[in-house]
């Protein structure tokens, strides 16, 4: 279902008597999503439902991927809302399984759902990825599986490393649309708690540094990105002064204030062992 404008700007005015804006607007804003704005990726059905899975790409990639899903049933109207979804992406390697960080699960209004999840590798000719969803509907257990295709992202979005004897995935989630100039960044750091489950972990410490490695320059006015409770991710500011190549340079320290990954640069270090890499 699309609103018009001017009936959203009728329906602002009418609730805003009497009403929490703020709640009101952010519930508007949800519930203006529509999925017309982003590209069906995958279907799944069974027993006369199907699940259509929307992404902005209209693929998977290796890297933080936004999905956005609503749940239909054959020849009938929208459903609505289901209860206890659970997303399990899992790779199917030769000697075992692994899953990887799914977050932010949430139903963005008119019964579409979304949820964040970071492949951090690409499927290949022995290892292909599978999306399993679990949800309860019109009371019983529905699971949709299929195979899908994970692509490599051409830029390095997402990096995983041990330290410690502990397993950690950090990925970009944000600039997904970098521009020229300040951006928010948004960083995704789990560790691995086994093969399936993932934790995300709180209050280290990052910094950055962007580096423009073929013009050997930085950038001035960036903030280390700092752990958010709200939305489990790190966030800060990204200052890229112009477009092309940047490496950001980054550094992880734990809570006890030990280098976790990373390295500051220096006149004989010119880029981090830990880093991503934007070009826009
Ligand atoms: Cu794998």
């Amino acid at each position: 279902m699309k609103f018009n404008n001017i009936y959203i700007v009728a329906l602002i005015i009418t609730l805003f008597v009497g009403c929490k804006e703020s709640q009101v607007i952010e519930e508007i804003i949800k519930s203006s999503i529509s999925l017309e704005d982003y590209t069906l990726t995958e279907t799944m059905s069974i027993e006369g439902y199907y699940l259509e899975i929307y992404t902005s790409k209209g693929e998977f990639q290796t890297g933080n991927n936004v999905l956005y899903f609503k749940v239909n049933k054959v020849g009938a109207e929208d459903l609505g809302s289901v209860d206890n979804m659970v997303i399990k992406p899992v790779m199917n390697m030769m000697k075992m399984n692994h899953s990887c960080p799914v977050y932010g699960l949430s139903e963005v209004g008119g019964g579409i759902y979304s949820v964040s999840i970071a492949f951090q590798m690409s499927g290949n000719d022995c290892c292909k990825w599978s999306l399993t969803i679990d949800l309860d509907i019109d009371g019983e257990t529905k699971t949709f599986s299929k195979e899908i295709i994970v692509l490599q992202a051409e830029k390095q979005n997402i990096t995983t490393f041990v330290a410690n004897e502990t397993s950690y995935i950090m990925f970009l989630v944000e600039p997904s649309a970098p521009v020229k100039g300040v951006n928010d960044i948004n960083i995704g750091l789990f560790k691995m708690e086994n093969m399936m489950s993932f934790a995300v972990v709180e209050d280290y410490t990052m910094t950055l540094d962007p580096q423009m490695p073929s013009m050997a320059h930085g950038s001035p006015n960036n903030e280390n990105p700092v752990f958010d409770i709200e939305t489990g991710l790190y966030k800060g500011v990204l200052n890229m002064t112009m477009s092309g190549y940047w490496v950001l340079n980054m550094t992880l320290t734990n809570t006890e204030d030990n280098l976790v990954k990373g390295e500051l640069l220096t006149d004989e270090v010119n880029q981090s062992s830990l880093f991503f890499e934007i070009e826009f």
